[in-house]
């Protein structure tokens, strides 16, 4: 469909102007300059309502400190910690927005998955049944 192919373009055009030391729309809603809805914040993570929710429950997780952590397959042992902090945080998540026995968590890594975002994030979704395979 249309509205797949303008995922895709999206993806690879953010992908084609991505400098890796770029600050990202996620910085803007970390410094409170653009508003989010906060669902959970903690001093390392911060979760707010997905703009495009694709679910009833549709939240995105990130590190408040990007680290080098532009997508998940540019992940260093150094970020294990981090990394377990945002799956964890995606459990409290759940559990906030109610769906915690049965819901997904996604990781977009690169153009070729439709990361928009490289500030890596965790996309929680629930609230319906989900389909497999994703798409
Ligand atoms: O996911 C990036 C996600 O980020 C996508 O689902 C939309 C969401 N997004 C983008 N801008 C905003 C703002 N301003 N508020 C809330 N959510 C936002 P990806 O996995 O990179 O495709």
């Amino acid at each position: 469909t249309n509205a797949v192919n303008d995922e895709e373009a999206a993806a690879k055009a953010a992908a084609a102007t991505l400098d890796e030391g770029a600050p990202t729309i996620f910085d803007k809603i970390i410094a409170k300059e653009i508003p989010s809805s906060i669902v959970y914040e903690d001093q390392k993570v911060l979760a707010f309502r997905d703009i495009s929710p694709q679910a009833p429950v549709h939240v995105v997780i990130i590190p408040k400190i990007r680290d080098g952590l532009t997508e998940l397959g540019k992940a260093e042992a150094r970020h294990g910690e981090i990394l377990g902090q945002l799956l964890y945080a995606a459990k409290i998540v759940a559990e906030k927005e109610g769906v915690v026995d049965g819901f997904r968590v996604v990781i977009n890594s690169g153009p070729t998955a439709c990361q928009s975002v490289y500030h890596l994030h965790l996309h929680v979704l629930g609230g319906r049944q989900m389909k497999w395979p994703p798409g």
